[in-house]
């Protein structure tokens, strides 16, 4: 069978990974429907041998339409996620939107696949830093519990969007130049600088991206209780966020029991050689799809304690390649 798809905020960075992913991974696609906001109408975009045109969303535009990708910002979802919805279609949504909306699945299949069984047609996908967290907190929660978690990300520009990658082009040469640098979607200069805060900041000072990592992992984790705590830090770098864990486990371990546990995990690898000087880095994710792990040491300081770095590429993983597998989910488990 095949399916009619449409994504929206197709000519967005995620939403022209999202049209490489289904591409990539042949998705069962009748038509494919590409929408973005009115200033891009009538733009083409190349998909396989087909040129396709951009539409904006109109009376009708989502009639017959079976899944829709959406990644336009959550002002967007919010508007036309019902309409699609009312079409009868399902939504996955990549903002936040809904994430926190108790009737909508928040979901990274190979964690917690099985959300998706009680979805009622809008299914959020979760941040890019926590979808890459959690598919290596979900083997520790199972073999060995989880009793604390501090988490330190180092964050890509293009997490923030195209705007935000252009700006540290654009700084970066300023700065070679010895010319002014401006700076528009970042607070602070990114050229040559790291800025600990991503996203706004709320009432507790901690920033939304922060809270983001603890509210969704709880969801994802069914483990609301779960101590976490998060600093998330923006660094010039274009693709793949780093994060380091410092994780309390309720039970002892032995660090090559954790090594052996990530190396069965699908869409794992571990990568992680003192001895040569090996572990993740964020410039290997640009054309991997796995969550990368390394540095996997004991925390001495605490019972039970283990350090780790992992990074993964935040488009991919992080955003358009897990939407499409709660896509091929849905059909792989005839929940469209
Ligand atoms: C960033 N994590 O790196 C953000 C981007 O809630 O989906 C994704 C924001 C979100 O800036």
């Amino acid at each position: 069978k095949k399916y009619n798809v449409a994504v929206v905020g197709a000519t967005g960075l995620v939403g022209r990974e999202m049209l490489k992913t289904l591409s990539q991974r042949n998705f069962p696609i009748d038509e494919l429907k590409v929408i973005a906001s009115e200033r891009s109408e009538g733009k083409k975009i190349q998909f396989n041998d087909k040129e396709l045109t951009v539409e904006s969303v109109k009376e009708g535009t989502f009639a017959g339409v079976d899944i829709a990708l959406f990644s336009a910002g959550s002002g967007v979802s919010k508007k036309v996620a019902p309409q699609v919805k009312k079409a009868g279609g399902i939504v996955i949504d990549n903002s936040n939107a809904f994430r926190m909306d108790p009737e909508a699945p928040l979901v990274v299949p190979e964690v917690n696949g099985e959300d998706l069984k009680k979805h009622q047609q809008i299914i959020a996908n979760p941040n890019c830093s926590t979808i890459q967290m959690v598919m290596l907190l979900k083997p520790l929660a199972e073999k060995y519990g989880l009793k604390r978690l501090v988490i330190n990300t180092y964050q890509a520009v293009s997490g923030a969007g195209k705007k935000a990658v252009d700006e540290l082009m654009e700084q970066t040469k300023a700065y070679l130049n010895k010319e002014e640098i401006k700076n528009d979607k970042f607070k602070h200069q990114i050229a040559f600088n790291a800025i600990p805060q991503i996203d706004v900041f709320l009432e507790n000072d901690y920033t939304k991206e922060e809270m983001k990592m603890v509210n969704e992992t709880h969801k994802i984790l069914h483990d609301p209780e779960l101590p976490i705590t998060a600093t998330c830090v923006r660094i010039p770098v274009v693709f793949g966020h780093g994060e380091s864990l410092n994780i309390e486990l309720k039970n002892d371990y032995r660090i090559e029991e954790i090594k052996k546990l990530f190396n069965e995990t699908k869409n794992v690898e571990v990568v992680d050689d003192p001895a040569q000087e090996k572990y993740p880095l964020q410039i290997d994710t640009e054309n991997n799809d796995n969550v990368l792990v390394g540095r996997i040491r004991r925390d001495n300081s605490v019972e039970n304690g283990v350090n780790l770095w992992l990074t993964a590429n935040n488009l991919r993983k992080g955003a358009a390649l897990n939407a499409v597998q709660i896509a091929e989910y849905l059909i792989e488990n005839n929940l469209v």
